[in-house]
């Protein structure tokens, strides 16, 4: 059975909102990446060294990442020899298999996150200015919430003009709590009280914000620190997820802030946002392969149900939906 025809199978397609999502969230992705493919796979009539070179290409500039690219080419190299396939449309699903097996190899990551059974859970989120911290938490808030969940969210960027409106706007529109300080105090002393509350008020989970300031590894590392210290102390095993926010459109850049954020603090999983805004959507893989960090959730559009756990199936689903829709045998 084709691997399309087994994805059609398991995802039982346009019956779940979520694979929707991810199907309207990678568009532009789609329009680029897998229109190449498409293309490419119209072109040629058999499978040869020039088509895995295009294909080479294609994907490189899809941001997929030069190791990921040659370890996926070999892959696919060996398969279409093992099946003897000669019919570049056959190849198709094939690289869409390879693609979710190339995510998924290696050491095991679970994109779960860590919730606590019986009491609070503390999610600190980090990341540079603008890539979409505060909108994920109001993003994950709401999912919470909607859990039946008790959530409260701490203000902890006293850093930029606007920041801590901009989180209790959200809170607002989610209907959740926001605790905060004025502009400019000490984060430390935010997430002390915010800890303060969420036990107070026996909250469930208690949602972090933080200032993204990069300009220096040493003050980043120091801040998050003494942020983390505060929150270790008031609670034990606290915080169990730190999440680096990517912004997916920065590209490779994005690889090189992870890089940072991982030599200045534990990050536990990767938020990487804006996939929707991105026609290079491959940087997923990227991500995942080289930073070994889990990607736990992808941002897929702006509003208040466009963050979405993610799976390497639906996001392949994604890129190709015509294909795995009419997949026969
Ligand atoms: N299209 C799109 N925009 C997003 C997404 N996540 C965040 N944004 C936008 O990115 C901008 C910066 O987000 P913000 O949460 O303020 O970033 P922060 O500085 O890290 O807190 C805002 O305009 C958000 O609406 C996403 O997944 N998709
Ligand atoms: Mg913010």
């Amino acid at each position: 059975m084709s691997f399309f025809k087994k994805l059609k199978e398991k995802l039982t397609v346009s019956a779940d909102s979520v694979t929707e999502k991810f199907k309207e969230g990678l568009s532009k992705t789609r329009d680029n990446f897998s229109g190449k493919v498409n293309d490419l796979i119209a072109r040629y009539r058999k499978v040869d060294e020039e088509f895995f070179e295009e294909l080479e290409e294609i994907l490189i500039q899809a941001d997929v990442g030069f190791d990921t690219v040659m370890e996926l080419i070999d892959e696919l190299k060996m398969e279409v020899k093992r099946r003897k396939i000669q019919d570049p449309q056959e190849v198709q699903s094939v690289i869409s298999e390879k693609l979710v097996d190339i995510y998924n190899s290696g050491e095991e990551l679970s994109s779960a996150l860590n919730v606590q059974q019986d009491g609070l859970t503390v999610i600190l989120f980090v990341g540079v200015n603008g890539v979409g911290k505060t909108t994920t938490i109001g993003k994950l808030a709401h999912k919470f919430k909607s859990e039946g969940k008790k959530v409260l969210l701490a203000a902890g960027d006293t850093f930029r003009a606007g920041a801590i409106e901009q989180l209790e706007v959200w809170g607002d529109r989610v209907g959740v709590e926001t605790i905060k300080q004025a502009e400019g105090s000490d984060p430390a002393a935010v997430m002390f009280d915010a800890v303060a509350a969420a036990k107070s008020r026996k909250a469930d989970i208690l949602l972090c914000d933080t200032a993204g300031r990069l300009q220096n590894k040493v003050n980043l590392m120091k801040e998050l620190e003494k942020v983390k210290r505060v929150i270790e102390r008031e609670i034990p095993g606290a915080p169990h997820e730190v999440l680096l926010v990517l912004d997916a459109t920065t590209g490779q850049n994005a690889l090189i802030q992870a890089k940072t954020f991982k030599e200045a603090t534990n990050v536990s999983g990767i938020v990487l946002s804006k996939l929707d805004g991105t026609a290079k959507g491959g940087i997923v893989l990227a991500i995942r392969k080289e930073l070994n960090i889990p990607v736990k959730f992808v941002g897929l559009g702006e509003g208040m149900d466009d963050l979405q756990e993610f799976d390497a199936e639906k996001y392949v689903y994604g890129l190709f939906p015509e294909q795995v829709e009419k997949a026969e045998a």
